[in-house]
């Protein structure tokens, strides 16, 4: 008989997985309180973006039979959570949702069963939160029950490949569960899997996006020294990177996504006093919008009355993802001066608040134009055919992505992030 595999939240990793599972040779239940996804689920539709994956929930799981969808979860061998681990106000990370989850399987375990936390967590949340809510079982839970953490580290856009073919962390509370759970996860995962205690399966998935998280942060410092220096950081970069023991990251308007500008905030929630290098560079990354807002501002002595065109509002480039983008949070500090105009080309965003129809609508008039996110769509845009809608033609380039200059040399006033009024400013 088929082993059964509860997966509890039906998101960009609980559902991608579920369908691996059921694909798999296991017999799946997604579980999710929201009645439309679960309806939707089972009708075979889904309401997320990625690519590849409606075709395997319609044309194979769904219709086979092998995954089915509910808002109660039931009795399983397996239980999986893929719940959001969002951050709050405060910077701390909001584990209700894991909490529900964990309790509302409780019920249902047995001896024998298994226990997944896949959902980013702040480091200690399998042994310290869900742990104490195991524990109601009535039945010894260290000896009978196999409970890890197995971290999802899948990229958006890429999940059904990356969940195949990443290697995978498997963080039990004992040895033996970690084993366990090996076995299930060996069923469709390609890349090596490494065992180890769940604590430190939890810290590896925050580490992997705080350690660039922390690189960009120099990066950004880089930038604004190079600005007072004088010179170009990007010069800086690329020479400095061809140290064989030395790769500097880029620098660029501020981090966003949801998994960089969060995970490092669940580390110093825990150790306030002493992750004092993660708390600073997630400081200095979220400072870079006012930076590049300051540049703004300088480049056109007052804002009052302007025009500034943006070009490119998505957290990365080519992709239509907004979460945490660094350039929306500088429209917001655009939006805070008196009479400026703001309007945004992007042509991978649908709606959005300022968003102009097309490249020519966004520059008339304009003063300013900032390079916001470098989508390779605009590689060929014919800047010198466009200079003349543009009231004054001065361009901020947050990316290091135009060719500056080209530009300088059809008559723009070029700009760029990270380069001062040095030997190469010319202005
Ligand atoms: N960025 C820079 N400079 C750089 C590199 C990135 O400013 O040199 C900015 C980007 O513009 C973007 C942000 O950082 O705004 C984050 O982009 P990213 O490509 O670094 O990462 P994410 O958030 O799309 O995905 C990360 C990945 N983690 C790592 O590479 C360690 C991914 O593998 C994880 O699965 C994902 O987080 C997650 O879910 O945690």
């Amino acid at each position: 008989m088929k082993k059964k595999i509860c997966v509890i939240g039906m998101g960009y990793i609980g559902l991608p997985t579920s369908a691996m599972f059921a694909k798999h040779g296991f017999q799946v239940l997604g579980v999710d309180v929201n009645e439309e996804v679960v309806n939707s689920l089972n009708e075979g539709r889904i309401i997320i973006e990625e690519p590849y994956l409606d075709a395997l929930v319609y044309e194979e799981v769904v219709k086979n039979g092998s995954l089915k969808a509910s808002t109660k979860a039931e009795k399983a061998d397996v239980f999986i959570i893929a719940v959001p681990t969002p951050i709050k106000e405060d910077k701390t990370a909001m584990m209700d949702y894991v909490e529900a989850a964990t309790r509302s399987i409780v019920p249902f375990l047995e001896p024998g069963n298994m226990v997944v936390l896949e959902s980013t967590s702040p480091p200690g949340t399998v042994e310290n939160l869900m742990m104490p809510i195991l524990r109601e079982c009535p039945f010894d839970v260290e000896e009978s029950l196999y409970v890890a953490h197995s971290p999802e580290r899948v990229i958006p856009g890429k999940i059904l490949i990356e969940l195949v073919e990443n290697n995978r962390i498997i963080g039990g509370i004992n040895r033996k569960s970690a084993e366990e759970v090996k076995k299930i996860y060996a069923s469709f995962v390609k890349g090596e899997i490494f065992l180890t205690d769940a604590t430190t399966a939890e810290m590896c998935k925050l580490m992997e996006n705080t350690f660039r998280d922390v690189n960009i942060a120099l990066a950004n410092e880089l930038a604004v020294i190079c600005e007072q220096l004088g010179i170009n950081a990007w010069e800086v970069i690329k020479y400095s990177n061809k140290h064989p023991r030395v790769t500097l990251h880029q620098p660029g308007p501020g981090v966003g996504g949801h998994c960089l500008a969060v995970d490092p905030w669940f580390i110093v929630e825990k150790f306030p006093e002493t992750a004092k290098i993660i708390r600073l560079a997630r400081e200095t990354n979220d400072a870079m919008p006012h930076h590049v807002f300051g540049r703004a501002r300088n480049i056109l002595g007052s804002l009052a009355g302007k025009k500034i065109a943006i070009l490119g509002a998505t957290y990365k480039p080519d992709i239509d993802d907004l979460r945490e983008s660094p350039v929306l949070e500088l429209v917001d500090l655009l939006e805070e001066v008196r009479d400026l105009e703001v309007r945004i080309y992007d042509p991978f965003i649908l709606s959005y608040k300022h968003l102009a129809p097309d490249l020519e609508t966004a520059l008339a008039d304009a003063d300013l134009l900032v390079l916001g996110v470098n989508h390779r769509v605009f590689e060929n845009i014919p800047f010198g055919e466009l200079k003349s809608r543009m009231r004054t033609p001065k361009i901020l380039d947050t990316r290091n992505f135009l060719d500056g200059e080209s530009l300088r040399a059809q008559g723009f006033e070029y700009h760029l992030l990270g380069e001062g009024r040095g030997f190469h400013g010319q202005r």
